[in-house]
């Protein structure tokens, strides 16, 4: 390979569907002798603080949601921008289009547009290199992470009345990723009948990141209905499954009185932190994200307090992948886990800066999906080269979902498995 070959030739963009039917940014990127595709994900229980997603708002084209401003600016204002440059350089581009949008939160040209270029150079860089991308992005050793499978949805990814968004299963003590993928898939079909026999066919609906989304109020009952399902699969809870809960609590936290709304009762912010030590009390609850909303660093700090020396609190709304909130939340003892989400940053060189801040302060790190996903398997890729240790991207169910699952089985393979897999020094891990 020649330096030549790396010479950025064409950028074209394009609105395509993400998993939830709604349009969304796809990329290509080609060098001389390369190309590269990258489509941009979307969430619905969307940070206040994250970079912005740029949406047409014509009512006469899909309700609004249209992106082709996005892609226009992508064809009109970008491209022009990376034409011609090395797409090795992926700090120079990123911060280009940076200025071209001149922006705090990419409200300009959109984040969409500006992720949608950065993930396409890298992924084109990588080809043109042709090594696999987990290879090319890779900062020192590889580490295949351990999957926080989402078999449980509410709050905003389901049409029930559980509060809390996510109830994840962590098959952290499993000798491969292969064997906790399947442990996983197990336990997930495991748990649909077991929904069904009580509740119901209706039990067995899904929410948008693939898990099961019962007709349940409770949370206690669904973390207890998870935890029967690890045993019934034939695993043991704590040893070999733990549990995670994404409560994501802006989405049913009231500003006004400042309670939130739980189980169908108001909660004080202490009364929901008495709620999740109980939790913790009684199953072996060792993730816990987004516990309080998005601008109580205090709250986390207590939390994280009081929980973190044997559980991980993670900061996802809170952080929004942003070093200098990060920063903010470090320096009050806020959470010791960072949510990684590309979309949230908008540029891979932010990511990569904001997970470096996170390693700096040994803070752990999950690479994460959003509920709105597409066929895109980049971030399988991003957890390995970045030796994240952890993953989330929903069930072992749905395309988009297992897309990223299969892709490091695949990975995984490569590489080797026991020597390079996160899940046994997750299960022994001491936060605090
Ligand atoms: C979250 C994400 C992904 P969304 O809150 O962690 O699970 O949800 O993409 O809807 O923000
Ligand atoms: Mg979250």
């Amino acid at each position: 390979m020649s330096n030549s070959d790396y010479r950025i030739t064409t950028v074209e963009a394009r609105e395509i569907l993400d998993s939830r039917g709604n349009p969304t940014v796809q990329v290509d990127v080609r060098t001389e002798t390369g190309f590269g595709r990258f489509s941009v994900p979307s969430g619905a229980s969307k940070g206040r603080f994250e970079a912005i997603e740029l949406r047409d708002r014509d009512p006469s084209r899909y309700l609004g949601l249209g992106v082709l401003k996005a892609v226009e600016n992508v064809r009109k204002h970008l491209a022009p921008k990376v034409k011609g440059m090395d797409a090795r350089q992926q700090g120079e581009i990123d911060s280009r289009m940076l200025e071209l949008d001149g922006t705090p939160n990419k409200s300009h040209l959109g984040a969409n547009s500006i992720l949608g270029v950065s993930g396409a150079v890298a992924r084109a860089a990588a080809d043109t290199a042709r090594i696999p991308l987990y290879k090319f992005l890779a900062h020192g050793h590889l580490l295949v992470p351990v999957p926080m499978m989402n078999i449980l949805n509410g709050g905003k990814h389901a049409g029930n009345e559980l509060a809390f968004q996510e109830f994840m299963i962590i098959p952290a003590g499993l000798g491969s990723f292969r064997e906790a993928l399947r442990c996983g898939s197990e336990v997930y079909h495991v748990l649909g009948k077991s929904l069904e026999k009580k509740l119901g066919r209706a039990a067995v609906n899904v929410g948008d990141e693939g898990g099961f989304a019962p007709p349940m109020k409770s949370v206690h009952d669904a973390l207890e209905e998870v935890n029967f399902a690890i045993e019934e699969a034939g695993y043991s809870p704590g040893r070999e499954v733990l549990l995670g809960i994404d409560p994501a609590a802006d989405s049913f936290f009231d500003e006004k009185s400042g309670t939130y709304r739980v189980d169908g009762k108001s909660l004080s912010a202490g009364g929901l932190f008495n709620m999740y030590c109980e939790l913790c009390d009684k199953f072996p609850l060792r993730s816990i994200e987004d516990p309080f909303h998005d601008e109580d660093f205090v709250g986390f700090a207590k939390l994280t307090k009081r929980l973190g020396s044997g559980t991980q609190i993670v900061g996802d709304d809170l952080f929004v992948t942003n070093s200098a909130r990060l920063e903010e939340g470090v320096s009050q003892g806020a959470a010791n886990a960072l949510l990684v989400k590309l979309n949230q940053a908008g540029t891979i060189t932010e990511t990569v800066t904001a997970v470096e801040t996170a390693r700096k302060a040994e803070y752990g790190l999950v690479v994460s999906h959003r509920s709105g996903e597409t066929e895109d398997s980049t971030i399988a890729d991003v957890a390995v080269a970045y030796a994240a240790g952890q993953i989330k991207t929903g069930a072992p169910a749905r395309g988009e979902r297992t897309m990223k699952y299969n892709r490091l089985l695949e990975i995984e393979a490569e590489i080797g498995t026991e020597a390079s897999f996160f899940g046994p020094a997750f299960l022994e891990h001491h936060w605090g």
